[in-house]
């Protein structure tokens, strides 16, 4: 990920915006002005912020999807009439599970056909486009692009994360009823785009489960040098392995971790238009730079059992997200937060 951490929003911008939430006089001020109006208003409230950070913390972290229209771009109201259903009828064999459970992760082929993935390969570019924050321009290598919660930005984006297709194959794969979903996201590797650290997704969860997985989709087709995901086999049988955001410190402590306890590295072969990966909330996963001059484009989907109960948080990043995504609750309530969609049934 790049060295600014795109994970980190800053306290100030999420003040400002919850304040914003909050109080309608304020929000009238804010409408009246452009940005650079509205960080000069927050400024007066001793919240210093810089249209960068503000930027990025709208970008990650509006999960109601309320909070864009604070940046100049607008919003795009995309319909969904004319998108194909994507529904629940991929079949999760019984050997997708045994492996699933055994390795934690999978390959799936063929979730989608390529007409229903190109048809929504635009709706996600779109949000790129409108709500990201680290354009390659800006940069002297490409970035690696992140646009979180498409399901609140417009119809169009909702009909494709919060699909039952993607939803059943979750709970399938989890041996659960129903699944709701944690986060989606764009995640696009542009040409030259550097790699991503070892990590373990749940770490940053304060679900009260080990149950959690994420569906991980291309859009295009990717080749290996495009950065496809590599995974530590079965390393998610040890659960937590520590506090290790992710980033530089991450990438070697799990590098030499992975060595000590001899987990095989499992590197994901191409992958068609329609096909995805499947990991576990807990594996250890990764992917190589982007050496390619074509973009890799993906979209995540995370998901969890229907019924999960929040945790106190255990760390800063799990503060912020009870904060701010799961606004209205508290630890030990069930994680049923209002832009948390039941994906399936
Ligand atoms: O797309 C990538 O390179 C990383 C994705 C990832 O870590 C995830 O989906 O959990
Ligand atoms: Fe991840």
């Amino acid at each position: 990920m790049s060295k600014e951490n795109p994970l980190q929003p800053t306290e100030n911008a999420l003040t400002f915006m919850l304040r914003l939430e909050n109080n309608q006089e304020l929000a009238g001020e804010c409408e009246k002005t452009d940005l650079e109006g509205r960080l000069e208003i927050a400024k007066n409230m001793d919240l210093e912020i810089s249209e960068s950070e503000l930027r990025r913390t709208i970008t990650m972290w509006d999960y109601a999807g309320g909070w864009h229209k604070w940046l100049s771009y607008g919003r795009i109201d995309q319909a969904s009439d004319d998108l194909p259903d994507l529904f629940p009828d991929f079949q999760v064999t019984e050997g997708d599970k045994k492996d699933f459970n055994e390795n934690g992760f999978l390959i799936l082929r063929n979730v989608a056909s390529k007409e229903e993935i190109e048809k929504y390969r635009p709706v996600v570019r779109n949000c790129l486009e409108l709500y990201n924050t680290q354009y390659s321009h800006e940069k002297e290598q490409g970035a690696f692009l992140q646009t979180k919660n498409l399901r609140m930005r417009n119809p169009a984006a909702r009909k494709f994360t919060t699909a039952p297709r993607f939803g059943k194959i979750a709970a399938d794969l989890l041996g659960v009823d129903s699944v709701r979903i944690y986060h989606d996201q764009a995640l696009y590797k542009e040409a030259g785009g550097s790699k991503t650290a070892w990590h373990q997704d749940k770490l940053y969860y304060p679900l009260d489960t080990d149950k959690v997985v994420t569906i991980w989709l291309p859009l295009v087709h990717v080749k290996r040098e495009m950065g496809t995901m590599h995974f530590a086999k079965a390393s998610h049988k040890k659960g937590y392995l520590g506090f290790q955001p992710i980033g530089e410190e991450a990438e070697d402590h799990f590098t030499e971790h992975i060595q000590k306890q001899g987990f095989e590295i499992f590197e994901s072969p191409d992958l068609n238009v329609g096909d995805a990966t499947v990991h576990h909330g807990w594996v250890l996963h990764g992917a190589p730079p982007n050496l390619t001059e074509s973009n890799r484009e993906a979209l995540v989907i995370a998901y969890y059992p229907d019924g999960t109960r929040l945790l106190s948080p255990v760390n800063v990043y799990q503060e912020r997200v009870l904060k701010y995504m799961y606004r209205e609750l508290n630890p030990g309530d069930l994680a049923n937060g209002s832009t948390n969609h039941v994906a399936y049934p």
